[in-house]
């Protein structure tokens, strides 16, 4: 009965964690300091952000990243981690940019927790050229999920784009941060974690 609790064990803990099947590479569990000098975050006036470290919900490792927002109608947030960010700090993936072998790989998938709010989450990922690219996110269930987005299923931000931005519509590599943006005016509480690279299956 013992080795089969174990085994029920190890089946739930690969699951909700960090997996790291053979070709994913997590490039950013939130683990370590989460403040204003290792997360680029903030808000338009009268809108509001914070993050912190978040200890029981969690997907993997010993934390996950806690997002608190309050967004009003035609405000922003953004709340970002890569490189070539306002804030340096912010650089803090597990492995560097042009470290990665992009080529292996055709998806970022990450963990969130929902609150089946009917949100809607964008997440930006900033490409070499510096153009961002955007795929949305539904908070439409409760609890953890793991969500994989294919680099073909990014589209390119049209509302807004850098001064610098090479705007050449091409998902240019290394991909160099990632942002998440809610949508929607309202206020609430996300949590993500477990941000990897991954390569999947042309289903559809
Ligand atoms: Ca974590
Ligand atoms: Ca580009």
């Amino acid at each position: 009965m013992k080795s089969l609790h174990f085994i029920a064990m190890g089946v739930f803990v690969i699951i909700l964690g960090c997996s790291q099947g053979p070709v994913d590479l997590v490039i950013d569990n939130f683990e370590g300091d989460i403040h204003s000098e290792t997360v680029d975050f903030g808000a338009s006036e009268e809108s509001s952000v914070e993050v912190a470290a978040e200890r029981t919900i969690k997907a993997s490792g010993m934390q996950s990243l806690k997002i608190e927002y309050v967004l009003k109608p035609s405000g922003y947030m953004w709340v970002a981690r890569g490189y070539n960010l306002d804030v340096k700090g912010a650089g803090q993936w597990q492995i560097r940019p042009e470290e990665i072998k992009w080529s292996q790989y055709n998806a970022l998938k990450l963990s969130m927790y929902g609150s089946n709010a009917g949100g809607v989450v964008a997440l930006d990922i900033k490409d070499a050229g510096g153009e961002m690219w955007r795929f949305l996110l539904d908070d439409d269930f409760e609890g953890w999920k793991e969500i994989t987005c294919r680099f073909n299923d990014f589209f390119v931000r049209r509302d807004w784009q850098p001064e610098t931005a090479d705007r050449n519509e091409v998902l240019d590599f290394p991909l160099m941060s990632f942002q998440f943006e809610r949508r929607l005016p309202g206020e609430g509480t996300y949590y993500f974690d477990c941000i990897k690279l991954a390569k999947v299956k042309k289903s559809r």
